[in-house]
């Protein structure tokens, strides 16, 4: 018999998608109307799960799920799993470590160069036909800020981070960091201090994993950023005081943000629709064919280990 999968969050990649139903029998709990009653038939089979970083499982899924031994993130960030619970049934979680460093970081620069470039911004006014005319209301476009050269703070100097810095650092910005600790092995201005981080960057980049730094970017910080600065975040969306956020936005307290992650996936505060500012993305940090490639077959490789009494690579639980 093969063994039964409930999958949480769907895998884009049609050839993962044959292999993963070539091998397991796959419960897809997404596509439920009642979860509830979906879980009470089939949660007692089940032995492995399936899900996204920033879906998680839930404590309380997890405990409908008796024969559970793996869940198998599909992305790096494991905040949003109950890895305390998961460690004291001995159930393996694993993340698909290493497979989206690269797509991550390309985003933070190409979204903090559309943002200040204002790609969005020239890109619908020329859709709307404004560049022939004169008198409307984008036109003229205001100058934009220069990208090379900007003074870039990196927030969680990881595997993410240091993509980003090798990326900027190309484009001659210098580049500053904040982490918990300095890193000897890299060669990059360690700033202990957010604020003063914030203070010296003309950009923040948010790179840091959010298991405990909920709200991490607020009021305050965003106020020593200026209103020169920018924010890009590909993190987590609640790394940042998100209302704090819309309102230093709305005030030009900042001078512009680029968001690829938010508090509540997939709403977005409503506030920011109107902001030229602000450069919106729905969570595709990792959406290219080849990364999730990488990642659906890492995917599929934890749930195969685990299976056959193994413990899985990647396994984040030890
Ligand atoms: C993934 C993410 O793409 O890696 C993560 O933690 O949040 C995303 O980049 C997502 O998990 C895909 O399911």
């Amino acid at each position: 018999m093969k063994p039964e999968v409930l999958q949480l969050s769907p895998i884009l990649i049609p050839e993962v998608r044959a292999t993963l139903n070539q091998l397991f029998t796959l419960h897809l709990y997404y596509e439920q109307a009642d979860k509830a009653a979906f879980l009470r038939e089939v949660g007692g089979n089940i032995r492995g799960v399936i899900t996204g970083g920033h879906t998680g499982i839930t404590q309380a899924v997890m405990a409908q799920l008796p024969k559970l031994e793996v869940v198998a993130v599909n992305g790096v960030g494991t905040d949003a799993v109950d890895l305390a619970y998961a460690r004291d049934r001995g159930i393996h979680v694993t993340a698909t470590i290493g497979a989206l460093t690269e797509d991550v970081a390309d985003l933070a620069i190409g979204l903090l160069i559309s943002a200040c470039r204002g790609l969005c911004t020239s890109d619908r006014y020329v859709r709307a036909g404004h560049w022939p005319a004169s008198a409307t209301p984008l036109a003229p476009l205001p100058l934009a800020r220069q990208f090379s050269g900007m003074r870039i703070g990196i927030v969680g100097m990881g595997r993410v981070g240091r993509a980003v810095a090798t990326r900027a650092a190309a484009f001659g910005c210098p580049i500053s960091y904040t982490d918990l600790q300095a890193m000897s092995d890299v060669p990059y201005t360690f700033v202990a201090d957010l604020k003063a981080l914030a203070r010296g960057s003309d950009a923040l980049i948010l790179a840091a994993a959010a298991d405990k730094a909920e709200g991490l970017i607020d009021a305050h910080v965003l106020a020593a950023l200026g209103s020169e600065g920018y924010l890009v975040n590909v993190a987590r969306g609640k790394l940042v005081n998100e209302p704090d956020l819309v309102a230093a936005l709305q005030t030009g307290t900042i001078a512009g943000a680029a968001l690829d992650v938010f508090v509540d996936e997939p709403r977005v505060p409503e506030a920011l629709f109107g902001l030229e500012t602000v450069v919106l993305q729905p969570h595709r940090a990792s959406a290219t064919v080849q990364t999730r490639t990488r990642m659906g077959e890492m995917v599929v490789a934890s749930l195969v280990d685990a299976f056959a009494g193994k413990q899985p690579k990647n396994c984040v639980t030890g």
